[in-house]
């Protein structure tokens, strides 16, 4: 199944209209200094207004599927009660328009813009919030539930958690690696919650998680190098797969953070150890690890890698496209193949548009040929792959980076909002069209 992905926050801008609610990157965003450049996702690629204009691109390159994600204070202005109707019309609008193009909707709960709301109230360092967020996906189950193919709980939790309350690089913005770790549990515990309201409410399609599994790689064979690669493969990988799918937290891990480890109530990995029917990874890019003293609670340094003949990417990210093949196989092997989908992949490279506004980026065209073959071999070896989405549809708002890095195969010129397809969109149409990887 061929795609593309957005989110709510990056694309939707009316970040104060139609009754929508403050969200935590509306709040975060609107903090001098926290954005290069001070940007905001107010306006963004103003999808809320073009949706249907969006969608109409979406049908002409023949996307089979569109993953998005809903904004919880567009539904829920204060996080909890009180429905706003014109937020769950857009979706449900968004949600026929797409079924009216034939392409199937891939919906994810949480994509990072939390309800400033119930941010105040202590947001997921709560235990009160997993409850709330079954509460709100039961509300998107109700009126979506009908129509939706694939549900996502969350988007990366681990960059929820570790990039917000840890590292303080995305909202809402807090230096406490306890915190880090007791959101990462109520990550789950909600995530297990709201597959439950799922199953309890019998509604059709299917549900799971997207996790952002990159590849890491030893630096060395000396055992410092490779304790290091361990703790980082645990924290990113088995501090969610493994409550998940095996319903225990990795313990080597949870021995080396000692007094950082999350409180967890008797019941709750029962809850999170729920089946899931699918396996979302997002694959960008390829880290070698290696011990360094310096390298903060898991003492390890991440360093790019790039395969022969690859720079690094606007992002300062390597290029490693065997990388996913990688990621793919050790899913297999390890979780019993659960059906999976890459629901990321893509790359921030240096467009330069020409007067009409085309760009000819082969470097992101090559980058997700590359990425498609190692895909492609990942299927041969008997991984069990469903989907493939190209992140990003269009191009949006980078969080922290603001607009400066461009995602999209399709281009956004934010000054006059015109859309423009570029070469690799070109080419994932062909590609789309004749079920096949063209060179
Ligand atoms: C995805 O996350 C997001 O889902 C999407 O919204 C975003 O636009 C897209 O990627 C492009 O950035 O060096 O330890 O801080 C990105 C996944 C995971 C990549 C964390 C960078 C940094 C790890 N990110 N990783 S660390």
């Amino acid at each position: 199944m061929w795609g593309a992905a957005t989110s709510s926050y990056q694309i939707e801008g009316a970040w104060n209209e139609d009754g929508k609610g403050e969200s935590i990157w509306d709040h975060f965003t609107h903090r001098p200094y926290m954005i290069d450049n001070d940007e905001t996702g107010d306006i963004a690629a103003d999808h809320y207004h073009r949706m249907p204009a969006d969608v109409a691109i979406m049908q002409s390159l023949g996307l089979q599927s569109y993953r998005f994600s809903i904004s919880w204070p567009r539904v829920l202005p204060e996080g909890r009660g009180q429905v706003n109707q014109q937020g769950l019309d857009f979706y449900d609008r968004l949600v026929d328009q797409l079924l009216a193009a034939d392409i199937r909707p891939t919906a994810t709960l949480n994509h990072w813009d939390f309800p400033q709301t119930l941010q105040d109230s202590g947001g997921w360092m709560d235990r009160d919030s997993a409850d709330r967020f079954a509460d709100y996906a039961r509300v998107m189950f109700d009126r979506l539930g009908d129509r939706v193919a694939y549900w996502a709980t969350h988007n990366e939790p681990w960059v929820a958690a570790f990039l917000g309350f840890a590292k303080g690089e995305f909202a809402p913005g807090f230096h406490d690696v306890s915190s880090a770790y007791q959101v990462a549990h109520h990550l789950l515990l909600s995530h297990g919650k709201a597959v439950q309201a799922f199953r309890d409410g019998g509604y059709r399609g299917r549900i799971g998680i997207v996790l952002n599994l990159s590849s890491f790689e030893p630096a060395s064979n000396q055992a410092a190098d490779l304790a290091a690669h361990s703790r980082i493969y645990q924290e990113f990988y088995n501090l969610f797969l493994d409550p998940i799918y095996r319903g225990s937290y990795p313990a080597d891990l949870f021995d080396w953070i000692g007094s950082h480890q999350p409180k967890v109530q008797p019941g709750d990995m029962e809850i999170i150890h729920q089946p899931i029917d699918c396996l979302g990874i997002n694959y960008y890019a390829t880290d070698r690890i290696s011990y360094n003293i310096q390298g903060g609670l898991l003492k390890t340094k991440q360093e790019p890698v790039s395969a022969p003949g690859w720079g690094k990417t606007e992002m300062g990210w390597g290029v490693n496209p065997p990388g996913l093949g990688g990621v793919l196989m050790d899913i297999k092997s390890n979780y019993g193949n659960p059906p999976v989908f890459v629901t990321e992949n893509g790359t921030a490279m240096l467009d330069i548009p020409d007067e009409t506004g085309f760009v000819e980026d082969w470097g992101r065209l090559n980058y997700i040929k590359e990425h498609l073959h190692a895909v492609y071999n990942a299927l041969q070896g008997g991984a069990n792959v469903k989907g493939y989405y190209v992140w990003s549809l269009m191009d949006n708002f980078e969080w922290a980076r603001g607009y400066t890095p461009r995602f999209g195969i399709v281009r956004v010129d934010f000054s006059t909002q015109k859309r423009t397809l570029k070469q690799s969109a070109l080419w994932y149409r062909q590609t789309i069209a004749e079920n096949s990887i063209l060179i």
